[in-house]
């Protein structure tokens, strides 16, 4: 059956910060940034964390270059940023490896795990990597082709690590975008396998073109709780953004996973929790129309604090609660 218009709306258990303002943008940089975007964020040793991701080095509009940076807070509303950008496919010394992109962060075990997405000379590939002071990162394991979008569970479950993730089958599903979330399982965080269809794009009635991870999953004391991006594409959308042609609209919903079987999904939210509204979100920027999730925080008074990208260009923050997140996966 064709799928229905997304509902535009954001959920009213929605509140942005500042209105939607950044939280971050290219001028709280201190070296070459373009566009601030799709952050992984996480506390970590008592401070708010963020590696955001930099495009820069525009050509003709399109940045050509990333570089991966690193801001810390102490309330998670204010950031630092650190004077010289964390890591880059540069510092791998290897033209095999193009960029390195979309982190996303998760406390295991008191180490600080870094996810990322990888463009090289022979596919797109995802990462984790791991760092205890943000300076030495030390790769533990990269996917085959193509896959990306991994988020780490900040626990073990039954003895093994878990993972979300987002492959690509473009031959298998007729040669169009038909992508779902999936997750795998690991000993020991290298090797990962035992995968399973986690949320397929069908079933959510806000996207008929993929769905992913987009922030780690927390624990509640009803399931585990986790942000996901999903994508609505429409053929008659036309100049959007800098692009000439951008026909996708990137909404955000949450999803809840059983606690000890995460591969269980309890429920998930019907209508986007965050759609795209305000200016940075829907009318300017590089890719307008996204919002994309990639840190959810929850602070001890049972609020959330909600990062994601706006339109590829900049870093904001909403709030929610874990309860109000709960209902929307349990209706
Ligand atoms: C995806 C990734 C994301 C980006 C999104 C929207 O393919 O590149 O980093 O936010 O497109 O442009």
């Amino acid at each position: 059956m064709p799928k229905m218009m997304p509902e535009i709306f954001s959920s009213p258990v929605i509140t942005r910060y500042q209105e939607g303002r950044p939280i971050l943008t290219k001028e709280n940089v201190p070296y070459p940034a373009e566009l601030i975007f799709n952050a992984g964020v996480t506390k970590y040793q008592g401070k708010y964390v963020m590696v955001f991701r930099d495009d820069y080095d525009c050509h003709n509009g399109f940045p050509e270059k990333t570089h991966l940076g690193l801001a810390f807070s102490t309330d998670g509303l204010h950031w630092e940023v650190q004077a010289h950008p964390m890591w880059n496919a540069e510092m791998l010394r290897t033209p095999e490896i193009q960029r390195i992109y979309d982190p996303r962060l998760t406390v295991l075990e008191g180490r600080c795990y870094l996810c990322f997405a990888m463009d090289t000379a022979h596919g797109l590939r995802g990462g984790i990597a791991v760092t205890e002071d943000f300076e030495k990162i030390d790769i533990l394991s990269l996917s085959v082709p193509d896959n990306r979008n991994m988020v780490l569970f900040p626990e073990r479950i039954n003895g093994r690590y878990l993972r979300l993730e987002r492959p690509f089958p473009v031959y298998s599903r007729n040669g169009v975008d038909r992508f779902d979330m999936w997750i795998s399982r690991s000993p020991d965080l290298r090797y990962w396998g035992d995968s399973q269809l986690l949320l397929a794009v069908e079933q959510v009635p806000y996207a008929n073109d993929k769905v992913g991870p987009g922030a780690p999953p927390i624990r509640t004391s009803k399931g585990w709780l986790t942000l996901f991006h999903a994508v609505h594409r429409d053929s008659s959308r036309g100049k959007n953004g800098w692009g000439e042609c951008w026909q996708k609209c990137y909404f955000i919903g949450v999803a809840l996973l059983d606690l000890e079987d995460p591969a269980r999904v309890i429920g998930w939210s019907k209508q986007p929790l965050l759609a795209p509204e305000t200016i940075w979100e829907a009318d300017q920027g590089y890719r307008t129309n996204v919002v994309f999730p990639g840190g959810l925080i929850a602070e001890p008074d049972g609020s959330v604090k909600i990062y994601y990208g706006a339109s590829d260009t900049v870093e904001c923050l909403a709030f929610s609660s874990v309860d109000e997140l709960l209902q929307l996966c349990l209706f």
